[in-house]
């Protein structure tokens, strides 16, 4: 089906290479991405919009009336904790923006990035459940699940066909994330290529759940083009691709790089980390829209490796 979409906050780490697959489904010309901030690369159509203006929200979603839009922009967990009346501003404002103008201007499909960071200590932490007690202890992770209400919120009152996934740590080679907890699985393959060694800011034990970027683009693309009466979750669905730990990941690395070393010296992000959960059930989402990922710890590895590599070289 050809489609016309626009992306907001498309400089980010999901939003980049989703930004090119989106292109390559639909075409460049019906792909228009948006940042705060001009792209490092000119790679799609862009426009600069601040998603906490209202007025340039709406300019741009009605001067492009795209079917669909993916809203990403956020700060992500660490960086969060720095200024949280910020975080708020920009991950809740932002989202309600977007809600209002995509129901005023009828566009037909919306996309909400979710995260693990709405659980909490309440949740369990093992195979963790759709339908969990949410109580997380970051600003990110509140402005998550207030998100995921109010995107349910307006599915309910307006009707508005909107998705949600709860991403783990995403882990892929073509974009470097910032700001986030799970941005040590990303760093690791870049310190190992460059310099063999990593100083990892979790403990060597703390286990979270993780997904290859492939793996997060084909989901969300997946959840965007499933048929809406399959959709029966409209807060958030719970995704996963694996589960790890900083000492799973780093003796697989060692497989391929055997002098590769490791040291854990963590910081404030290891509390971070802990009040989240090491594993999902995401079952809901494999039975309403037949997700399945293809990529597990090893694979992952392998094939970061050799894309870093030939990045390096
Ligand atoms: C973060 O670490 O903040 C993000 C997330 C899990 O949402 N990657």
């Amino acid at each position: 089906m050809p489609a016309k979409a626009v992306l907001l906050g498309s400089n980010g780490q999901i939003g980049r290479v989703l930004t090119r697959a989106l292109i390559d489904k639909y075409g460049y010309d019906n792909v228009i991405g948006s940042d705060v901030r001009d792209p490092e690369q000119e790679y799609c159509r862009f426009e600069k919009v601040d998603i906490t203006d209202k007025a340039r929200v709406r300019k741009f979603i009605g001067d492009h009336d795209p079917e669909v839009v993916y809203h990403l922009a956020a700060l992500l967990s660490a960086k969060g904790e720095t200024n949280p009346s910020l975080t708020w501003k920009i991950n809740l404002d932002g989202l309600l923006n977007v809600l209002n103008v995509c129901t005023d201007l009828d566009v037909d499909r919306v996309f909400f990035p979710s995260s693990i960071a709405v659980f909490g200590d309440t949740t369990p932490k093992v195979n963790t459940p759709q339908a969990s007690p949410l109580l997380p202890t970051t600003v990110y992770g509140m402005s998550k699940v207030a998100g995921e209400n109010w995107c349910n919120y307006y599915h309910l009152k307006y009707g508005l066909d909107v998705r949600s996934l709860r991403y783990p740590g995403v882990i892929g080679y073509q974009s470097i994330p910032e700001g986030g907890t799970t941005d040590y699985a990303v760093e690791i393959f870049h310190h190992a290529l460059k310099e063999g060694h990593y100083n990892c800011f979790l403990e060597e034990n703390t286990r979270l759940p993780m997904i290859y970027m492939p793996d997060a683009v084909k989901a969300t693309m997946g959840l965007m083009a499933a048929d809406p009466d399959d959709i029966h979750i409209r807060y958030s669905y719970n995704l996963t691709g694996m589960s790890f730990t900083p000492g799973d990941i780093a003796r697989v690395i060692t497989r391929f790089i055997p002098d590769f070393t490791i040291d854990y010296k963590p910081d404030f992000r290891q509390e971070i980390a802990a009040s989240w959960t090491e594993s999902i059930d995401d079952s809901q989402a494999r039975q309403d829209w037949k997700w399945d990922p293809d990529y597990d710890l090893e694979s992952m590895t392998k094939d970061m490796l050799e894309k870093i590599k030939k990045i390096y070289n």
